[in-house]
C-alpha cells in the first residue's frame, strides 16, 4: 500500500514538502497519485478532508520550473475573466507555500508545488466510448477557444523544442549511432525500420511553421486522456489538468496528441503493441466536438494540416520513447527495462493504423467542419 510507505524514512522528504504548503488544517495523509511519467505526484489530505495535489517537478524535463507557476498565474487570470458561461472548465488553483511563494525548494534543491484537487473528478486510463472521446474534444476545443486571444509572448517557454519532431528524430539517430549493433530483438528491429522509413515526414509541421503557413498559439502541450478530468457522476469532461506545458506552440501538436491518446482503443500501455488501433468513430466524435468550439478561428491551413498532425504526433512520441529506451530510460519513468521499447512500438503500430485510415480521417474531418 502506497500510504504505508509514507511512514518510512526515505519518503519523509515528501511529507516535509507537503508541510511547507499552507493547507487550512494539519495533514492527515500523503499518498502517490496518478500515472505521470515525468513528475512525482502525491495526493495530500488534511484533517478537514480537503484534498490537494503535491508535485515534485522534474528539473530534467523543466529546467526552469518557476516559469511553470508564473505561466499558471497568467493563464488562470486570463481564463477566469473569460470562462463565465454555464459550463466552465474547473482549473486547479495554486496553493501557496507558508512563506507566500508559489513553490517550495527543499534542502536537496527539489522543486515542489501544490495545486487544488478538483473534487468529484475521475480520469479514464482508457476510453470506452465515442461519447467520452467527444467530451475530450469539447474540453480541448474549449481550452483552445479560451486562450486563443492570449498573446503568445505573455507566456514563457517551459520546455524548449517540445513537439519539434525533427529534433526528436535527430536525437533518435544519435542514440541509434551509439547503440550496440549486434542482434536487435524483433521489436527493436521493427522500431528501427519503422522510424528510419519516415524521415521524410518529420518536418511536416515545423516547415509549415517556419514558412508562416501555421501560426504559433497558446497550447496545452499534453492533452492526453489522463489529463482530462470527468465528472464521476455524469461522465462529462470538467477539467483539463497538467498545465505545465501550456506555452506557445501549434494547435496541431495538441490535436495530434489528444487523438493518439483518445482514439487508441488499446490505451497507451497495452499488453502487446500490436493491439494498438486507431478508432475512427472516436476520432469523428472528438473532432466534431472540438471543431464546434474552435471553428471561428481555425484557418484553412490549420484544417489542411490536421491529417499530417494526426499521423505525426504519435510517430513523434514513438521516437521519444525509442530514443529513451536506447539511452537507458533517463527521461520517461519505467517499471521494467523494456517498457519504453513497448511504448515506442505501441505508438508506431498506432501510426501504422492511422496511415492505413488516412483517407477516412480526411473525410471525417471534412464532415466535422461541415457540421460546425
Ligand atoms: C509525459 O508526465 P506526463 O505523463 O504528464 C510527457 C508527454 C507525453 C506523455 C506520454 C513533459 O507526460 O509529452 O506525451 O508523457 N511530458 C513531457 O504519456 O515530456
Ligand atoms: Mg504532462
Amino acid at each position: 500500500m502506497a500510504g504505508a510507505d509514507m511512514n518510512i524514512a526515505p519518503t519523509t522528504s515528501v511529507q516535509h514538502a507537503a508541510a511547507a504548503f499552507a493547507l487550512a488544517t494539519p495533514i492527515r495523509s500523503v499518498e502517490p497519485l496518478g500515472l505521470g511519467l515525468i513528475n512525482d505526484t502525491y495526493l495530500v489530505i488534511d484533517t478537514a478532508g480537503t484534498q490537494a495535489v503535491l508535485q515534485r517537478i522534474n528539473r530534467r524535463a523543466f529546467p526552469k520550473p518557476e516559469r511553470i507557476l508564473e505561466n499558471l498565474r497568467t493563464l488562470l487570470a486570463h481564463i477566469a475573466a473569460r470562462d463565465t458561461g454555464t459550463r466552465t472548465l474547473q482549473l486547479p488553483e495554486i496553493v501557496q507555500a507558508r512563506d507566500g511563494q508559489d513553490w517550495f525548494i527543499d534542502a536537496d534543491g527539489s522543486f515542489w508545488r501544490t495545486l487544488t484537487y478538483i473534487t468529484g473528478s475521475v480520469t479514464h486510463e482508457r476510453l470506452t466510448s465515442a461519447a467520452q472521446a467527444g467530451e475530450v474534444g469539447y474540453a480541448l476545443g474549449r481550452f483552445h477557444a479560451l486562450v486563443q486571444d492570449l498573446p503568445t509572448e505573455h507566456l514563457h517557454v517551459t520546455r524548449e523544442g517540445f513537439h519539434q519532431t525533427p529534433l526528436y528524430f535527430a536525437r533518435f539517430r544519435e542514440a541509434l549511432a551509439r547503440a550496440p549493433a549486434h542482434n536487435p530483438s524483433p521489436a527493436l528491429s521493427f522500431c528501427f525500420e519503422f522510424a528510419n522509413a519516415r524521415e521524410s515526414i518529420v518536418g511536416a509541421l515545423e516547415d509549415a511553421k517556419r514558412q508562416g503557413i501555421l501560426a504559433l498559439r497558446i497550447i496545452h502541450g499534453d492533452p492526453k486522456i489522463d489529463n482530462v478530468l470527468f465528472d464521476g457522476a455524469s461522465d462529462k469532461a470538467i477539467s483539463l489538468i497538467d498545465l505545465d506545458t501550456v506555452q506557445p506552440g501549434l494547435l496541431h501538436y495538441d490535436i495530434g496528441d489528444c487523438l493518439r491518446s483518445a482514439c487508441n482503443t488499446a490505451g497507451e500501455s497495452p499488453g502487446q503493441a500490436s493491439d494498438a488501433q486507431f478508432d475512427l468513430d472516436r476520432c469523428h466524435a472528438l473532432m466534431t466536438r472540438y471543431v464546434a468550439e474552435t471553428r471561428a478561428f481555425l484557418t484553412p491551413s490549420d484544417i489542411d494540416y490536421l491529417p499530417d498532425a494526426i499521423r505525426l504526433i504519435p510517430f513523434e512520441l514513438g521516437l521519444r520513447f525509442l530514443a529513451d529506451h536506447l539511452n537507458g530510460n533517463v527521461y520517461f519513468k519505467v517499471k521494467w527495462p523494456e517498457q519504453n521499447l513497448l511504448r515506442a512500438e505501441t505508438q508506431f503500430r498506432l501510426t501504422a493504423s492511422i496511415e492505413a485510415k488516412l483517407p477516412a480521417i480526411r473525410t471525417l474531418i471534412t464532415d466535422a467542419i461541415a457540421r460546425a
